[in-house]
């Protein structure tokens, strides 16, 4: 039989496997893979797709994007400990953000003299030996191996995308150490990752929807809490169905996908406190942090009733990846919650109470739907006011790019302390138009949107990122990738110039202290930011700046359209922080 190198099984199976690209950034012991992939290529073989990525945190996020559009997840391949390192905190956010993904590192050849094919070398493979490199991520991954033999390579390979794309799914981390890469062994059967599938979600104990929906038929004044329900798109409907059957209202304290209709009269966007201290029942979907502590005038902030029953249906009820979680549930029900929420909804559209409580109901729609236009016509009145407004407003900034975007449009925010405007402002009617970040770590607008742009193909997106994100991301890196593979999308850099975010998050801890007073903000502000637009320029690629509000929507108007077949970015520029 004829002998093939290990690498060539490993490249061989990651079609099986379902990667479509392999992100990808070298050193020696990625060597082996280039070279199976060189073969594969001189066969005529065109898949995966490789996406040179000049920084790892760059080819995780973009993984992580085209994951969250695809749901498959995609592999990244760095060097070694010093390229897992870089990858780091690129995976806080897959982790949080509970996205699949296969991470892969080399390890420095452990064999000393030259005799095995792969062992060391050079300088840097004794430079690159640590004691236990899976430690540096391991807090950050759902599992991880090192591969000791050819053997089990592959069962290794199929069982780190099995682990990833069960829920709740997440970051697999896999280390190869260089020798067994380049063993040279006779073509064995590659076992087949259809035998190794991830097992299906869990739909819902039906005793604890039962006892769920006799709640929801108790309450007076429920409401519904959602962050990332969306991340199946066909969940949407069901919670649609729900709130409209018992006119329930559905708040976002922070929207991750597109979880519900904004434009829906049910729907009351971030205002948790107004709608949670008053509630009698709380059914939370799929959400991480359904409410703050109360504090100053934020919307998030909530304290609900001491005997206000709480229902959570998630992915992840338990969220064991946050150590201290702390709110109170009634009912946890751990379900793919669009399955969870067609199940309730079949329960409650059988039980006799439902005709008693028509009144009710439509009553609460009527006060719901007044609720909702208020609250719209307030916003755009707040936009209006400031349409001549320099520097722009994010309100106005982000009145106009509604009116620009498309229904499909698919919208990537990252913008940071301009999220919850952004949220208020852009419209979100339809499935998979809508992903926000969950995880905290800066830097994955651009990185994320080029990977969602990868995975959506022929529909628009725009990315919105905060100039301080925007720099975390490494844009050098990700605008060479964007113009090199031609990747269209329009990304805003809201440049405000600094880091807004940690300016309000001082204040509100020193609403008193030297910083307010002198005005001296320590470690926040740019003073002379860098040109974005001539950023995006040297890397070829189309870039705007927008200073004037009277120029705003003509500009971004012309950027969107580009941005459907190039990479674009617009600097827009906001008052400084
Ligand atoms: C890698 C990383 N470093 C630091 C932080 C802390 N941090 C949170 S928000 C923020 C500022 C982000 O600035 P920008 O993107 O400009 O958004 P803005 O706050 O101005 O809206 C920083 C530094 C973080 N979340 N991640
Ligand atoms: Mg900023």
């Amino acid at each position: 039989m004829k002998e093939v190198e290990v690498a060539d099984l490993f490249v061989e199976t990651l079609r099986s496997l379902g990667v479509d690209y392999l992100f990808i950034n070298p050193g020696t012991d990625t060597l082996p893979i280039q070279e199976a992939i060189s073969k594969l290529r001189a066969n005529g073989v065109e898949e995966p797709r490789v996406i040179l990525c000049p920084h790892e945190g760059v080819a995780v996020s973009m993984a992580e994007g085209y994951a969250m559009v695809k749901g498959r997840p995609q592999l990244v391949l760095v060097h070694v400990d010093v390229g897992t390192l870089n990858a780091g905190s690129a995976l806080h956010n897959v982790l949080r953000d509970r996205i699949p993904l296969v991470l892969c590192a080399g390890v420095t050849p452990s064999i000393l003299e030259g005799r095995v094919r792969g062992s060391r070398e050079i300088h840097v493979h004794w430079m690159q030996d640590v004691p236990d490199q899976s430690l540096i991520l391991r807090d950050y991954v759902k599992w991880f191996y090192l591969v000791r033999n050819a053997e089990h390579l592959l069962y290794a390979l199929a069982r780190a995308f099995q682990v990833a794309s069960s829920v709740p799914e997440g970051p697999s981390y896999l280390m190869l150490p260089r020798e067994v890469l380049m063993e040279r062994r006779e073509r064995g059967e590659i076992p087949s990752p259809s035998r190794y599938p991830p097992p299906s979600p869990p739909q819902g104990d039906l005793r604890a929807l039962k006892e769920a929906a006799g709640a929801i038929l108790e309450a007076m004044e429920p409401v519904i809490i959602t962050s990332y329900l969306g991340r199946r798109g066909s969940s949407m409907s069901p919670l649609v169905e729900l709130s409209e059957l018992l006119s329930i209202p559905v708040l976002e304290p922070k929207r991750c996908r597109a979880n519900f209709p904004t434009t829906h009269s049910n729907y009351q966007g971030r205002r948790i406190g107004e709608f949670v201290e008053g509630a009698d029942l709380i059914l939370l979907v799929d959400v991480d942090v359904p409410w703050l502590p109360k504090r100053g005038g934020n919307p998030l902030g909530a304290e609900p009733r001491e005997d206000a029953r709480i229902i959570h249906i998630d992915i992840d009820p338990l969220k064991e990846r946050i150590p201290l979680w702390g709110f109170r549930v009634d009912i946890p029900i751990i379900a793919d919650a669009g399955i969870a929420l067609s199940k309730l909804m079949a329960i409650l559209k059988e039980s006799p109470s439902i005709n008693s409580m028509r009144e009710m109901i439509s009553n609460r729609a009527a006060e719901l739907r007044e609720k909702h236009e208020l609250w719209r016509k307030r916003l755009a009145e707040e936009a209006k006011m400031r349409r001549n407004i320099k520097p722009i407003e994010p309100q106005w900034l982000f009145h106009i790019l509604n009116k620009i975007k498309e229904e499909d449009t698919v919208i990537i925010d990252d913008s940071v302390s301009n999220s919850g405007i952004l949220q208020d402002y852009l419209y979100t009617t339809r499935p998979e138009t809508f992903y926000g970040l969950n995880g905290s770590n800066m830097g994955w607008g651009l990185p994320a949107a080029l990977g969602a742009s990868l995975a959506l193909q022929d529909k628009p997106l725009i990315a919105i990122t905060g100039d301080g994100s925007f720099i975390f991301s490494n844009p050098v890196a990700g605008l060479w990738v964007a113009r090199s593979y031609r990747i269209p999308l329009t990304l805003i850099v809201l440049n405000n110039r600094g880091y807004a975010a940690v300016k309000q998050a001082l204040l509100s801890s020193y609403p008193e202290g030297w910083s307010k007073a002198t005005g001296r903000f320590i470690g926040v502000d740019f003073e002379v930011p860098p040109s974005y637009k001539a950023i995006a320029e040297a890397c070829g690629c189309k870039g705007y700046s927008v200073e004037e509000p009277e120029n705003l929507e003509e500009i971004l108007k012309e950027a969107y359209s580009r941005g459907k077949v190039e990479p674009v970015l617009v600097e827009v520029e906001l008052k400084s922080i």
